[in-house]
């Protein structure tokens, strides 16, 4: 049920409130890897500025054959995202922010693993090399490395980096997992049950940095809420992660 080639991408870039920085992201990611691109799919919502909407009609000028908006139902940015797997075209599908907060220099970097693993998910962390958070709150980076070890532990893994949204997935495998968050700890989901899955996850280092423009539309509190997901995933059937009539076995590689 993964894929086992790399054909192209599809690129998912939920937007709020980015303007300079979406046109960056979508200009890096094409300077570095246009060939392998086969589309952007821009999510946005009621809530989307409209600055943020003429830079998306810009982009769509520059390059008509590339974006595609979807406006989302379902709300928060898990509710786009998964709106937007739905839709990806691509053999494989790449999760990344509009705020730069996701460098998009390392894109290729996902796309390179990807030609060499096509069935694995190739994920980003910001725990494999020194100094790689640029401005993030220290009582948050404490907890987050607690986090990050307390599930890992968990989940038998030896992942440095569960929450951060910055990932590339075999597109068929997105499209048959039952998805159930729709604020930020769908960033969470979407690693956890392709690990109970059986899915390899492959991690590639990256750098994080505050974003320039917008403002973040996740609260402090609200990073309790992945502990819900992160038990119940843990403990449950396999089955139940994957949409009716999708086979685990077909899933699973081990
Ligand atoms: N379409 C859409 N995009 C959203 C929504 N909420 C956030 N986003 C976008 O999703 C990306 C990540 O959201 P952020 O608010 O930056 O979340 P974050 O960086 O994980 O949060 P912090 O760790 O608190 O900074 C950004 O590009 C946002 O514009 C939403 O409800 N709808
Ligand atoms: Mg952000």
């Amino acid at each position: 049920m993964t894929n086992s080639i790399f054909r192209s991408a599809s690129v998912i870039l939920p937007v709020m409130d980015e303007t300079i920085s979406l046109t960056k992201t979508v200009e890096i990611v094409l300077r570095d890897c246009s060939s392998d691109i086969h589309e952007f799919i821009i999510a946005v919502g009621d809530r989307t500025l409209p600055a943020s909407m003429a830079t998306i009609e810009e982009l769509k000028q520059r390059f008509p054959n590339l974006i595609t908006v979807h406006h989302q139902k379902l709300p928060f940015a898990g509710g786009a995202i998964r709106e937007a797997f739905a839709l990806a075209r691509g053999s494989h599908t790449i999760l990344l922010a509009s705020d730069l907060e996701t460098d998009p220099n390392d894109t290729y970097k996902l796309i390179a693993e990807a030609k060499k693993y096509p069935e694995a998910i190739v994920a980003t962390s910001r725990w494999l090399q020194a100094n790689s958070f640029n401005g993030y709150n220290q009582i948050k980076l404490f907890a987050n490395w607690i986090f990050q070890k307390f599930f890992s532990t968990l989940y038998g893994v030896t992942l440095t980096d569960m929450t951060f949204g910055y990932r590339l997935f075999p597109t068929k495998l997105i499209q048959a997992i039952n998805w159930e968050e729709v604020r930020h700890p769908f960033f969470f989901e979407t690693i956890i049950k392709p690990i109970r899955l059986g899915i390899q996850v492959i991690e590639v280092p990256t750098t994080w940095g505050a974003r320039i423009e917008g403002e973040s539309h996740n609260s402090f509190f609200r990073n309790f809420e992945y502990f819900p997901i992160g038990f119940k995933v843990r403990f449950a059937q396999a089955n139940s992660l994957l949409k009716p009539n999708i086979d685990p076995k077909k899933i699973t590689h081990n």
